[in-house]
């Protein structure tokens, strides 16, 4: 169906994972966890992406120049990912997010959200203020909580993500977990 001119959507760019990654990790972290749960509230594992760039709401005419700049941009080779411990964002005493961190391929994945952020930029939005972090959130914890102890426990998690593509998703919000719909993807070399 004809998008209309003022389709506005909610955009983001991020690595996927494939399906035996993403359920691998939820079988780890079921078992691997004390208590088989995670502080806060957890995304779904369909869910579960590392963002290269949060975009927000853009029209139409924006959108497809985007998809025109991320076209013509050189991405890179593709490469492996693994992952490495927990980490938490503002600080682990007072976590109100609990991500997972990457390890092997970190450099790699550093390169691509720099090139992505460079076609970001030559597509006319404003330049990421915040350094790239990369990260896959787990849960988000309201009020914050200590997780020093939880964090100290996750050991590296033994998973390998190939990264091949990236995807540009459309995020729904609502009520419950966010849908996030992949609209287009960009492949690696
Ligand atoms: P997060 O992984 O740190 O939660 C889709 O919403 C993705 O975009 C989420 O993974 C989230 O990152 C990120 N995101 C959502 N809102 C954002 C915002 N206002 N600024 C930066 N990133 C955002």
């Amino acid at each position: 169906m004809a998008r209309s001119e003022d389709t506005v959507r909610r955009i983001f760019i991020a690595v996927d994972l494939d399906d035996e990654v993403r359920y691998g990790l939820a079988a780890h972290l079921s078992t691997a966890l004390p208590d088989s749960l995670l502080p806060g509230s957890s995304p779904p594992p369909v869910n579960w992406h590392i963002t290269l760039r949060f975009l927000g709401k853009m029209d139409q005419v924006a959108y497809e120049v985007l998809l025109s700049k991320l076209d013509s941009i050189e991405l890179g080779r593709r490469f492996d990912l693994t992952f490495s411990g927990f980490g938490a964002f503002p600080q682990a005493s007072k976590a109100t997010v609990l991500w997972l961190g990457t390890g092997g391929g970190s450099d790699a994945l550093d390169d691509l959200a720099g090139s992505v952020e460079a076609a970001v930029v030559d597509a006319g939005f404003m330049p990421e203020e915040r350094p790239f972090h990369p990260h896959l959130t787990l849960s988000r914890i309201r009020p914050p909580q200590d997780v020093s102890g939880l964090i100290e426990s996750m050991a590296t998690v033994p998973l390998t993500q190939a990264v091949d593509h990236i995807t540009v998703f459309e995020s729904h919000l609502g009520g419950g977990p966010a849908v996030y719909v992949p609209l287009e993807r960009f492949d690696l070399g």
